[in-house]
């Protein structure tokens, strides 16, 4: 059984959607971010930068329990753990690897400073919101011309796809509107329309 210490941010959906895709069995521990329970000693031990979302393997392999944080390291730990969604053939692992570090390092965390720039301070500040929004909208660009000529971002649809999703749906969709990028509306309604996409985005199980 996988712990899942998530809340409901970005970053925080990302293990959920490869634990619904994939079928690993997996309970979800929120950690309230509103609460500050992320600083809580018991959550530094497993995350010891205070972020969600982390994983508790209990069975790992060998049987050894995994602990890990950082999305990136999750989703290259599950998709080996289950063997979907993260090929075993190198060139394409590359690839895969490629486009999942352009999600966790730069997409994802560009678009974070859009949401605390441009979405939620409530301040007027000006030079931070266009520029903002300007590397928002360059980043929806360089996707959409990238999935003119490919279906998913790397090869089929992979961990590569599901780092990107959270941000193309929370600020593209819906802070931005995808009107001016057909290619990646197509990719993200395909994605939105996966079962597992929608258990993942759902409420909490009780
Ligand atoms: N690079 C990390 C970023 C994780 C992250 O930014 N987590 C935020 C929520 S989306 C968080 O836990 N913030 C709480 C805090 O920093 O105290 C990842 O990909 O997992």
């Amino acid at each position: 059984m996988i712990d899942c210490y998530t809340w409901m941010t970005d970053n925080g959906y990302k293990p959920r959607m490869m634990l619904e895709e994939t079928g690993l069995a997996h309970k979800i521990i929120p950690v309230n971010l509103r609460e500050k329970a992320q600083m809580s000693p018991e959550f530094l031990k497993i995350s010891p930068g205070h972020k969600i979302p982390a994983i508790v393997d209990n069975d790992g392999p060998g049987g050894a329990t995994v602990t890990l944080c950082e999305s990136g390291a999750i989703f290259k730990y599950l998709g080996e753990k289950s063997g979907k969604f993260y090929p075993s053939d190198p060139v394409s692992r590359a690839k895969v690897d490629q486009w999942l570090f352009y999600g966790s390092a730069t997409f994802t965390t560009l678009s974070q400073q859009f949401g605390h720039w441009v979405v939620r301070n409530p301040e007027k500040v000006p030079q931070p919101q266009k520029h903002y929004d300007a590397v928002l909208r360059d980043m929806l660009s360089t996707l959409d011309r990238h999935l003119g000529s490919n279906e998913f971002v790397a090869g089929a649809y992979s961990i590569a796809d599901m780092t990107m999703y959270p941000d193309v749906h929370l600020h593209g969709v819906k802070d931005i509107g995808l009107s001016e990028y057909p290619n990646l509306k197509r990719w993200h309604d395909a994605i939105e329309a996966r079962p597992a996409i929608q258990r993942a985005w759902g409420p909490f199980p009780a």
